[in-house]
């Protein structure tokens, strides 16, 4: 690990050291999922909401164009609060360091990094993955089919083809698990329609079936932890659609394609609602983060 050319922070190379369970966290969240200046208030909360479980929270990043497995606060800050964060995904990391640049990494980048870092539980929103408009695959998907990571997630989000990323998960290898559920989260929306094959209840039996993994030494992909929203907190379904119908609308009127897609949508939600994604955003990171130190407390005993 020291002979790779990621910093890990005090902290976060301790707990790894020492065996005890770290939550990876991403980036891309923080610097372009979320609006300023709530964008920072929540990136700490989320480290809180891991360490309540006794787990050490990771967030990854990059500063002049290092690696950095558990960034401190002077650095959230400034990738939460800095213009021009570039939003790196896999392929982009090593340009990124080449060029010094501060970056922000993605759930496919958080993934292989942590991963080559020592660490196996991770905390997001929502992964991506097939967008409705034209081709565009999120990176997230193949990154995680070769990329033994556990993902605690709400599915996927909702202004994606949510059917079309289920089947790409199938092809690529990917397990899916609904948490207390057997139908697919749709990130804002509690059920996205779609049903599991497999569901658990408990941090242990995830932790079992990590356990079991490794026994079997069969599969090397990734897995998804599918945490949906309690009905009572999702964003009013009537208000999602019309707002994601309204948000695709601007995206093709303003021509809007590649990695700014997803911030794009995002950020539509969240001022077409009034701030009301915003809040059932933040939960769900919360629930996540919060579920992912229980699982990783629970593979760590
Ligand atoms: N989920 C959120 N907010 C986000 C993202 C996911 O709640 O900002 C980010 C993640 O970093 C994810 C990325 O990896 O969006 C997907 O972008 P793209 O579709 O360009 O691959
Ligand atoms: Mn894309």
């Amino acid at each position: 690990m020291t002979d790779l050319h990621i910093r890990v922070g005090a902290q976060v190379a301790g707990a790894l050291r020492a065996g005890q369970p770290v939550v990876a966290l991403e980036s891309t969240i923080v610097a372009h999922g979320l609006p300023r200046p709530d964008n920072l208030r929540v990136a700490r909360e989320i480290e809180q909401a891991v360490r309540a479980t006794g787990a050490v929270p990771a967030t990854i990043g990059m500063i002049d164009g290092a690696l950095t497995v558990g960034l401190d606060d002077t650095e959230l800050t400034r990738l939460a609060m800095a213009d021009g964060v570039a939003k790196l995904s896999v392929r982009d990391l090593a340009v990124a360091a080449a060029a010094g640049a501060d970056g922000a990494t993605t759930v496919a980048a958080t993934s292989a990094v942590a991963v080559a870092a020592g660490i196996g539980v991770f905390a997001t929103g929502g992964l991506g993955g097939v967008h409705r408009e034209a081709f565009d695959e999120s990176n997230d998907l193949i990154t995680l089919a070769r990329t033994p990571i556990t993902v605690v997630c709400a599915g996927v989000k909702s202004i994606l083809d949510v059917g079309a990323t289920l089947e790409r998960l199938e092809t690529l290898g990917v397990t899916v698990l609904g948490y207390g559920t057997r139908r697919f989260p749709g990130f804002y929306i509690t059920d996205a329609g779609f049903d599991l094959d497999w569901s658990v209840e408990t941090p242990e039996q995830v932790a079992a079936v990590l356990a079991a993994r490794r026994a079997q030494g069969v599969h090397q992909g990734g897995l998804v932890v599918a945490n949906p929203l309690p009905l009572d907190e999702q964003l009013d379904p009537e208000l999602h659609d019309r707002t994601l119908a309204e948000g695709l609308a601007k995206l093709r009127a303003e021509g809007i394609t590649g990695k700014a897609v997803t911030p794009f949508l995002l950020a539509h939600f969240h001022s077409a609602t009034g701030g009301k994604s915003l809040a059932v955003n933040v939960r769900i990171i919360l629930r996540n983060a919060e579920l992912a130190g229980r699982i990783a407390v629970a593979a760590a005993a």
